[in-house]
């Protein structure tokens, strides 16, 4: 009998290489996948459907804590939407800390959560890299009625990382596959240490995404390695901004921008129109705005403006109040 793969969860099966859960050996404890992953940095694409809805439905049936993650970056509506659908008991905690500036207080991030996206539950912050409050989280779960706990989010947040980040403090060991590339973890993934057990789970994936699935060099991009630097663009009327020759913006005005993005991106100046009148769309922005590109991160914009974009990504783009507002 054949058992689940340690590295992403799927069903082993030695019948198929062209199917997932595919070994060569029968007593294999990697897929071959993970295993391809894990030693030749290799990926696999592999076709999903989305099973967001029955992700929600399984963790508000069981009712254990869940700890969702978000990363830092990918904070918008429908991150904090599929949040805001659990019913079980639930934290937020906002991964990959350490890719931000430091002058980004912890507490005006959670008064801009509460305030923004009328989050009301406790929330925590994480880095997995830095080692930084996996132990404060791990007491939750020792905590809670039953000491169970879903780890779950968005594709990339960091949960798989997390996972074996607890498990080389205990254990010394971190079995799970991680990796930049969406869909990592294809199934859920049980694992018990001491008397807490904590279950890994597959990401939610995005309804609209600024990369195709298979832009693999675009996504290992814009999933920042270490620490951001912020970027400031200085704007004159009709100013382009160009995001890695793919995403054009325009700003009507004299203005300020500064990009909170993976550094590996390139940010650049841009005086040429790019876009047919056909294409353009302008959305209004008010002072001190953030403006959130679903997938890569967000801008924070000094003065209102009108904001032009390719019309073909207004669903990608959401204009909010700045996490820099004074008056939060
Ligand atoms: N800078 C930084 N990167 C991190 C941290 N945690 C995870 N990452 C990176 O984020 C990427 C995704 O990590 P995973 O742990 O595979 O993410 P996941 O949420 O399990 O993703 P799926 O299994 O696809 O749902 C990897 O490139 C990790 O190295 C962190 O604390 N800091
Ligand atoms: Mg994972």
């Amino acid at each position: 009998m054949m058992t689940n793969c340690i590295g992403c969860g799927i069903k082993l099966q030695t019948n198929n290489p062209k199917q997932l859960g595919y070994t060569p050996k029968n007593d294999a404890t990697y897929c071959e996948r993970c295993f391809r992953l894990k030693n030749y940095n290799e990926y696999k694409e592999v076709e999903l459907n989305n099973i967001n809805n029955k992700i929600l439905e399984k963790i508000n049936k069981d009712m254990y804590l869940t700890i969702f993650l978000v990363d830092i970056l990918n904070i918008n509506n429908e991150t904090i939407g599929t949040y805001n659908k659990i019913k079980a008991p639930k934290i937020l905690v906002i991964s990959k800390k350490d890719i931000i500036p430091s002058s980004i207080k912890e507490d005006a991030i959670t008064a801009f959560l509460k305030k923004v996206y009328n989050i009301t539950e406790d929330i925590y912050y994480l880095s997995s890299r830095k080692k930084y409050n996996i132990n404060k989280i791990v007491d939750l779960i020792k905590n809670s009625n039953n000491k169970k706990a879903y780890i779950v989010g968005y594709t990339n947040s960091g949960k798989s990382t997390f996972i074996n980040a607890i498990t080389s403090i205990i254990k010394g060991e971190s079995l799970i596959t991680t990796s930049s590339i969406p869909n990592t973890t294809l199934d859920y993934i049980k694992i018990k240490i001491d008397d807490i057990t904590i279950i890994d789970t597959p990401g939610f994936t995005m309804d609209n995404i600024i990369y195709e699935a298979k832009e693999y060099d675009l996504i290992k991009k814009v999933n920042p390695k270490s620490y951001i630097k912020p970027i400031t663009i200085q704007t004159k009327e009709n100013t382009g901004i160009l995001i890695e020759n793919k995403i054009y913006l325009k700003l009507n005005n004299q203005n300020s921008i500064t990009f909170y993005l993976s550094n590996a991106l390139i940010i650049e100046k841009v005086y040429k129109e790019r876009l047919t009148n056909k294409e353009k769309v302008l959305i209004n922005v008010p002072d001190n705005s953030d403006v959130v590109i679903k997938g890569l991160g967000f801008a924070n914009i000094k003065k209102s403006c009108k904001l032009q974009i390719n019309s073909s990504y207004k669903e990608l783009i959401e204009v909010r109040k700045s996490l820099f507002n004074k008056e939060i």
